[in-house]
């Protein structure tokens, strides 16, 4: 019903009027009723109901996960760079320098920013590199994205859309790198391809929901520690076992078949079919568990001096890599870690010495020390050699301890984890100028690419 306002409104006689207190509040309550006449209060009640319904569709958006993922290889050409050699090895300095500058470069923060920002509110992204091949006008680059995206909408239609977005934010011309328009392609994958691609690569952690996980910034520790690693957050963590005698040393998963660990685990026991091997973030139970098939030691372990404490140990049969059990990169030979450096150790050993073996896998954050400040007098005076590693803090405190032996020490370069060392010895575990003592990886890198191939 629509009123007219006139009708509403006070007659004032001309000249000076002398109001009685009285008049005012009728004179509000009209104003207040020509107000809410009942089409604004309609209009105002569709406007809230709206807001509402946006509001529990945004909330519902985030925290019930009914979206859909949409997973793409973009394939495009670099044409101001020239392919080398190195770009074929995934953990040449090259191929992490340049994937790194790539992902970047279509990370979804970079497109967004260049395009739309509403998409960003609407679709989570990720995406990572996959593959460089020579190309007669450079470099042919394959970049893996992953979107997820309320279900609604059409497959096909969702790929020319991210297309669209991708093509119109590559076509700035402040990238560091000249992309050839006209060769961006995107094609559609679906998710067994995706697992594919994924466990192609090593040193990547996965939340359950195939998202990355964040850097790990905790620094509780293994010694003294409380808090213990998230599922996924360690997935080449392995426990070696001895079938009657439990737990004894932890392992890194480097492949789908090979462990590396260290000699001094096989000291009382080298006989592979008595040893098994499980995965997952508690010993009881297991997320994998597979049987040992062979016992590899370094042929010059000397248990007097701890040098050369590295082993191999090969499963029956291959591990299917999940977001709980992945393999982590092997370090270039090259790789050098100036002296600090954060380095993460992780384990089920005992958390005071000469504790028990813990059933929750631990983390730790240490740094690495110099061999020169941990060969002095006061600390392990001339003891450390060029296959070992020290990594702690002089004040003591932070520390692998018994049954963390052969477990890893990982570093985290741009969210992709190389193994560096190898929990290998101590005096006693967490005291001042007595930190960790590790096999350092770099070291044995032919070593092992000469008994495994990798
Ligand atoms: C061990 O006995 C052991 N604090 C491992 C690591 C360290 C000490 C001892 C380092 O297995």
């Amino acid at each position: 019903m629509r009123v007219d306002e006139s009708s509403l409104m006070v007659q004032l006689p001309s000249g000076p009027v002398e109001f009685s207190e009285a008049d005012y509040p009728q004179v509000e309550y009209q104003r207040r009723q020509q107000f809410w006449d009942p089409i604004r209060l309609a209009l105002f009640t569709l406007a809230i109901v709206v807001i509402i319904g946006i509001a529990i569709g945004i909330v519902t958006h985030f925290v019930v996960e009914d979206d859909k993922s949409f997973y793409y290889i973009a394939s495009f050409q670099v044409t101001n760079i020239k392919y080398k050699e190195n770009y074929g090895m995934r953990t040449s300095r090259e191929f992490t320098q340049r994937s790194h500058q790539i992902e970047r470069m279509v990370s979804p923060i970079e497109i967004f920013k260049r395009t739309s920002f509403i998409l960003s509110v609407f679709c989570l992204f990720v995406c990572f590199f996959l593959l460089f091949s020579p190309d007669e006008n450079g470099v042919n680059i394959l970049v893996v994205l992953m979107f997820r995206y309320p279900s609604t909408g059409s497959a096909e239609r969702i790929r020319t859309k991210i297309e669209n977005i991708l093509y119109q934010s590559l076509k700035t011309k402040q990238l560091p790198l000249t992309i050839d328009k006209p060769s961006l392609t995107l094609t559609s994958i679906d998710s067994k391809k995706m697992r594919n691609l994924l466990n192609s690569r090593c040193g990547i952690r996965m939340t359950s929901s195939n998202m990355p996980l964040p850097a790990s910034t905790s620094t509780e520790r293994i010694v003294q520690g409380r808090e213990t690693a998230m599922e996924g957050e360690w997935p080449w963590q392995a426990s070696l076992q001895l079938r009657d005698a439990g737990h004894q040393c932890g392992a890194s998963l480097i492949s789908n078949t090979w462990l590396l660990t260290a000699a001094h685990c096989f000291r009382k026991n080298k006989d592979p079919s008595q040893w098994i091997a499980t995965f997952g973030t508690t010993i009881a139970p297991p997320a994998v568990q597979r049987n040992v098939g062979k016992i590899i030691l370094h042929e010059n372990y000397r248990r007097e001096t701890n040098e050369n404490d590295i082993a191999l140990a090969q499963l029956t049969t291959r591990v299917e890599f999940s977001n709980v059990v992945q393999r982590v990169c092997l370090p270039d030979a090259s790789i050098k870690l100036t002296p600090k450096t954060s380095v993460f150790v992780t384990g089920f050993g005992s958390i005071v010495d000469d504790g028990p073996t813990q059933n929750k896998l631990r983390q730790a954050r240490v740094e690495t020390i110099s061999t020169d400040v941990c060969n002095r007098k006061d600390v392990y005076d001339g003891l450390i050699t060029s296959g070992m590693l020290c990594a702690g803090f002089m004040e003591g405190k932070v520390d692998a301890c018994k049954g963390d032996s052969g477990g890893p020490l990982v570093y985290d370069n741009h969210d992709i984890w190389y193994l560096v060392g190898i929990v290998s010895w101590g005096q006693s575990c967490a005291l001042p100028k007595k930190p960790g003592v590790y096999t350092r990886v770099t070291q044995y890198r032919d070593w092992i690419a000469s008994k495994t191939g990798i």
